[in-house]
């Protein structure tokens, strides 16, 4: 029964939401011309480090990706559907040192996200440029964010602008304040102590 369906697809704790709420800490980045003020880093443990323009990063193969939409405040979203540059044609672009185990998503005004390297790898994590069709809008991360469906959406960096490879790992913004490392909807992983 749909029911049934449903309360299975819902993580302990979270109420459906058919909204789309905004949730981010500090200001919406503004851009006039992306050419000239946007770009694109892989750097850390890689033996080359690389930085695209937004014209080379869009050139990227598309890919799709679904998702439900666990945010750590209590909504959930089902049914997402992201269109943007799958992780797998990012990392064809560097070679990883052995070292490397951990990433950190590096976003405008100094975000950041943490996250273990077998997570980021994950087939259907994506960089998206569009949410159900339509372009992002720019509260929603446009011109592009990262989108990895299995952990909390805070993990999902808005206005994303970079991946570094890390040997340890590290807290990012919201792990900073008192999230946890992982964040896996599942096992109600919101806060350090959880
Ligand atoms: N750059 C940036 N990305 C971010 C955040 C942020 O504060 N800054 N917050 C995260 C959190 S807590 C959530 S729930 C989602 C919200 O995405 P939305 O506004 O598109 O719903 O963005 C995530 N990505
Ligand atoms: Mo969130």
């Amino acid at each position: 029964m749909a029911t049934g369906t449903m309360r299975n697809r819902i993580p302990p704790n979270q109420k459906l939401t058919t909204g789309f709420p905004v949730l981010h800490y500090g200001d919406i980045p503004e851009y006039t011309d992306l050419s000239t003020q946007w770009n694109f880093r892989i750097f850390g443990l890689v033996e080359e480090e690389v930085t695209l323009s937004y014209e080379q990063m869009m050139a990227l193969p598309k890919g799709e990706t679904t998702n439900d939409i666990h945010c750590v405040t209590g909504w959930s979203k089902l049914d997402n559907v992201w269109e943007g540059i799958p992780v797998e044609e990012v990392m064809k672009l560097v070679r990883l040192k052995p070292e490397a185990k951990y990433v950190m998503l590096h976003a405008e005004f100094g975000f950041t996200a943490n996250l273990p390297l077998a997570d980021f790898l994950k087939p259907g994590n994506l960089f998206a440029y569009k949410h159900n069709g339509e372009e992002l809008t720019p509260e929603h991360g446009w011109p592009l964010r990262f989108v990895v469906p299995h952990l909390y959406f805070w993990k999902s960096a808005k206005w994303v602008r970079g991946i570094e490879f890390m040997e340890k790992d590290r807290q990012g913004f919201w792990e900073r304040n008192g999230y946890h490392m992982y964040g896996d909807p599942w096992k109600e992983q919101r806060f350090a102590w959880d």
